[in-house]
C-alpha cells in the first residue's frame, strides 16, 4: 500500500512559503530550489507542487500535466545552470533503502564538477 503523504514535511512547507528557500525556476508545477546541504558545486531540487511522496506514488498518480511539466523543468533547470556541457546527475531516491530523507518526491541536480563513479560499494 502507498505511504500516505505528510503535510508537515519540509518540502510542504516550502511550498506554503513557510520556510524560504534559495528558489532557481518555478512555474504552475514545478519549483526548484538550491539544496540546503550541497553534495556538489551546484546541487538544486526539482520537486513538484503536487503532494506526491516519491517517484513512485508520482508516476502512479500523478496527471500528464504534471508529468510533463516535472520532465521538462528538470531538463530546463540543468540547462539554464549551464549543465549540459560538461555533463550532470540526476537521482531521485524512493524509500528506506536509498536513505530518502523528505517525503515529497524530488530530483537532485548535480553538477559542477566531475561526480565520480554512479554509487560507492558498501
Ligand atoms: P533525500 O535524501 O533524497 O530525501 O534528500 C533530501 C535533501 O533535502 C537533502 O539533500 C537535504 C535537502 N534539504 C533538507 N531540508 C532542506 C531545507 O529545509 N531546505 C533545502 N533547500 N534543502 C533541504
Amino acid at each position: 500500500m502507498a505511504t500516505a503523504y505528510d503535510r508537515d514535511n519540509i518540502f510542504a512547507k516550502i511550498l506554503r512559503g513557510e520556510i524560504p528557500c534559495d528558489r532557481v525556476y518555478e512555474d504552475d508545477h514545478v519549483l526548484a530550489f538550491r539544496d540546503i546541504n550541497p553534495q556538489a558545486p551546484v546541487h538544486v531540487l526539482v520537486i513538484p507542487k503536487g503532494e506526491y511522496v516519491s517517484m513512485d506514488d508520482f508516476a502512479e498518480s500523478a496527471g500528464d500535466a504534471e508529468i510533463a511539466a516535472f520532465v521538462r523543468a528538470v531538463g530546463r533547470v540543468a540547462r539554464e545552470l549551464g549543465l549540459q556541457d560538461p555533463g550532470y546527475r540526476i537521482l531521485a531516491n524512493h524509500g528506506a533503502d536509498s536513505h530518502q530523507e523528505v517525503p515529497h518526491l524530488h530530483v537532485h541536480i548535480f553538477g559542477g564538477r566531475p561526480l565520480g563513479p554512479m554509487l560507492v560499494r558498501t
